[in-house]
């Protein structure tokens, strides 16, 4: 694109006489890598619903081994259809499957694997999960895209390089059978296969078989190269959170720190955007005993701000349920949470307002500070090439109440703005600071006290050029509350050095039927990940009940864990010895206990 310079829009802004008059300026140049359609309208989705379901349904696993009976797959009231409708109701704008999780398990008839629906006992073999979801999202209008994990447990040739052509076939089967997919995820996880062996995968080869059956699909993975991992399960972004990334070196797996793709690079090479995935319920798939602890609508709420209000896409999973259906507690949950949101959203207190910029690209009203108040996506406010600091006053209609602020570049080109802060009037005119933030990208939502004010001054402190700004709102949430917590959760807990046994005494000896053990939340004392477990009746004699036992996903996903036993046990103590953690020299306890 041919750059204008400064003297030329000076000539024809003098040409046009008047600042505002409607001759038009080119438009500014792109600044840094840029999105490519595909991928400005899938941040354009926002929400997104992830369906955990497979073997692991059926046995209350996190990671299944892969030697699970394909029987034990077996829905009773399948219904692909009541998913869809749940998603679509909730404003979610598309549906993410796990067509093939870590267990190998295909949730559609695969040709290149002997583990799937079709060599179980559901609908007699005849079953296909990817074929009833992909038809219920064309119905209900949503985009379907699917979970196939390269890590197989099941699958013999796993370790092996005849695998990676396994996996080629695998992926050819998925995308090239159910119509258009809209993203392709990617876990860069990389466990051991049933030999014991782990896997070279070859990335090229996956990338260009997804691309070659889908050219518009958006893939996930730690490092893209359509969207990233945003670093956490928890589903939030970095409160700064560039959609650039710089993934030289890494791989799927092999990735950059958690905090950077929290954040991302500010000066990263490719545009990578964020994507936050999140359970309603502590585990991925649906498990009876989590019927209680579905999240909140403040939860989710909090969520929502965290990852749309921070430059990403909100992947929620709702785990279907042993039946094949969404629990009634997730659906309702849902329901309360999109009714919050629409409460929330629908009421823009900027309605009615005018905008006013101290800077005007051109001084064309094809620029105009008002573009960020139209709803156009495509419209925005700009300002001339080497000006970085600009303000917009926007006069509300009235004096108005609110406490979330929000704000939108325009990426088609590029990420820009740095710093920025928001002001509101007060009584005597004065203009006294509200807010502050430093990445805006596609849409940031500050979150404030209740403000009550006539007018706002949005300042654009640093941008790594000009700033171009397409949307603002201000909204009054009654529901959450005031804070902007939600990262800030709780770290409470006991740190212990590496390799220190954890132990109970439960002071008499009892029945008991396994143990829990939850790390901290948050914090860099890292977790356990593999054990033995011992028991004894009088802490002399000690028996050994696990040896080498793995906590699934522990790390990515801190939650609670309980292991039961094969049979109940009668014992006084027991005696939890990490074998391997998370960090080298020590672990969190949120707590430890008997079942
Ligand atoms: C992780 C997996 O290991 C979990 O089981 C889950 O699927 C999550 C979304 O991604 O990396």
């Amino acid at each position: 694109m041919i750059q204008p310079n400064k003297s030329s829009l000076a000539l024809s802004a003098a040409a046009c006489g008047l600042a505002l008059a409607s001759c038009g300026t080119e438009a500014p140049a792109p600044y840094g890598p840029l999105p490519t359609p595909q991928q400005v309208e899938w941040q354009k989705m926002e929400t997104n619903m992830f369906c955990h379901f497979g073997p692991n349904t059926f046995t209350s696993a996190e990671w299944g081994s892969g030697q699970e009976d394909a029987d034990i797959f077996n829905p009773s009231q399948m219904d692909c259809r009541q998913w869809a409708s749940i998603a679509k109701a909730a404003g979610m704008k598309g549906i993410i499957i796990t067509a093939k999780h870590h267990d190998g398990f295909c949730l559609w008839p695969n040709p290149a694997s002997s583990h799937t629906v079709a060599q179980s006992s559901w609908m007699d073999g005849k079953g296909d999960v990817l074929k009833d979801l992909s038809e219920a999202c064309r119905e209900y209008g949503l985009e379907f895209g699917v979970y196939i994990s390269p890590w197989d447990r099941n699958d013999p040739a796993y370790g092996t390089d005849e695998y990676n052509d396994v996996f080629r076939r695998t992926l050819e089967s998925a995308l090239g059978s159910y119509g258009p997919v809209f993203e392709q995820w990617f876990d860069g996880a990389c466990g051991e296969g049933p030999n014991g062996k782990r896997q070279r995968y070859d990335w090229d080869l996956y990338h260009e078989t997804v691309y070659r059956h889908q050219p518009d699909a958006v893939i996930f993975s730690d490092v893209g190269p359509g969207c990233r991992w945003i670093g956490n399960e928890a589903g939030y972004a970095g409160k700064t959170c560039w959609s650039r990334l710089d993934t030289a070196g890494f791989t799927p797996g092999a990735s950059p720190s958690q905090d950077t793709l929290n954040c991302g690079n500010v000066h990263g090479k490719a545009w990578i955007p964020g994507e936050a995935d999140v359970s309603i319920r502590p585990g991925w798939f649906y498990k009876d005993s989590e019927n209680d602890k579905v999240k909140s609508v403040s939860d989710l709420l909090g969520i929502y701000y965290a990852s749309v209000g921070r430059n990403s896409l909100l992947l929620l999973n709702v785990p279907p349920d042993k039946r094949g259906l969404i629990h009634s507690t997730d659906s309702l949950r849902l329901m309360e949470f999109r009714a919050a949101l629409d409460k929330i959203f629908s009421v823009d207190m900027s309605e009615g307002a005018s905008a006013e910029a101290d800077e005007v690209r051109g001084g064309s009203m094809k620029f105009a500070a008002s573009n960020m108040l139209d709803s156009g996506y495509d419209t925005y406010w700009a300002t001339d090439d080497n000006i970085r600091e600009a303000s917009v006053i926007i006069n509300l209609d009235g004096e108005k109440t609110f406490n979330r602020i929000m704000l939108q570049e325009y990426i088609p080109l590029g990420q820009r703005v740095a710093q920025f802060s928001v002001d509101i009037m007060d009584k005597d005119g004065d203009w006294v600071r509200a807010a502050e933030g430093t990445t805006i990208g596609y849409k940031r939502i500050l979150l404030t006290d209740r403000l009550t004010t006539a007018a706002v001054r949005v300042n654009i402190e640093k941008s790594y050029a000009c700033p171009l700004l397409n949307g603002f709102g201000l909204y009054l949430d009654e529901v959450m509350g005031e804070t902007e917590a939600w990262d800030d959760a709780d770290s409470s807990g006991e740190t212990r050095d590496a390799w220190t046994p954890l132990e109970i005494d439960l002071g008499k000896t009892a029945e008991v039927i396994g143990f829990y053990y939850q790390p901290k939340k948050k914090g860099k004392d890292g977790c356990i990940i593999s054990y033995n477990l011992e028991v004894s009746t009088d802490g002399k004699y000690w028996k050994t009940v696990f040896s080498d036992k793995m906590f699934e996903n522990i790390v990515n996903n801190p939650i609670r864990q309980e292991v039961t036993f094969d049979a109940p046990l009668t014992l006084r103590y027991i005696r939890l010895l990490p074998l391997s953690t998370s960090e080298n020299k020590t672990y969190g306890v949120k707590s430890f206990g008997a079942l």
